[in-house]
């Protein structure tokens, strides 16, 4: 599979499995799992061709690990915009996660906190330099400090998804510095 292909399934499955299943008539279960034999066939009618060795080599190779399969089930291991519980359990964070943004954002993230915006939940990255590469996708970053541990202490939960991406339901402003 070349690589233009392999980010145009990615792409296909990130749209289907995070954000809108119901444009090609797809079913995701409460907890974000959808039938591999049914992707195939909506996908077919919706004129994307795609084949289930496509997807297990996708899944196996994505970057960011983003999808997980489980017999004949897919789904995306987060960065859902659709409701679903990924029954994640709640885990202490270590004393400092990262969060990149960049800087026209950063006047309201120091005023209201960091918000999950059009997401689940907000994403916090466990290193610097993957904070830094989250940020980048939207101009030059900049990474803030999330002090996670002082939040956990204060109550605020906490999970990791499959593929390491922290995530919280929001962070308020004085947990975070630069
Ligand atoms: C910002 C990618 C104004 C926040 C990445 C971010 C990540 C605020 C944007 C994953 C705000 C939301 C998630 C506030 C937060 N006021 N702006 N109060 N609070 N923001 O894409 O963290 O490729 O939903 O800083 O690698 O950028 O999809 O979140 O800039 O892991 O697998 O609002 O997406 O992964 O943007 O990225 P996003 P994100 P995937």
């Amino acid at each position: 599979m070349d690589e233009r292909r392999l980010v145009e399934v990615s792409k296909y499955l990130a749209k289907h499995l995070r954000h809108r299943p119901e444009r090609i008539g797809l079913t995701l279960d409460p907890e974000g799992w959808a039938d591999v034999t049914a992707l195939l066939a909506v996908a077919a009618d919706h004129c994307f061709a795609l084949t289930r060795a496509e997807i297990e080599h996708v899944v196996a190779v994505n970057d960011k690990k983003r999808y997980e399969l489980d017999g004949d089930r897919i789904r995306a291991v987060q960065g859902h915009s659709v409701p679903v519980s990924l029954n994640l359990p709640v885990v202490s964070p270590p004393e400092l996660l990262f969060h990149g943004t960049v800087s026209r954002f950063l006047d309201a993230i120091l005023r209201d906190g960091l918000l999950p915006m059009g997401r689940h939940d907000v994403h916090l990255s466990p290193d610097r330099e993957t904070a830094r590469r989250v940020g980048a996708r939207r101009g030059r970053p900049v990474v803030l400090v999330v002090q996670a541990g002082r939040m956990a202490a204060d109550g605020h939960e906490f999970r990791v998804s499959a593929n390491g991406v922290w995530l919280a339901g929001s962070v308020p402003p004085e947990y975070l510095g630069e």
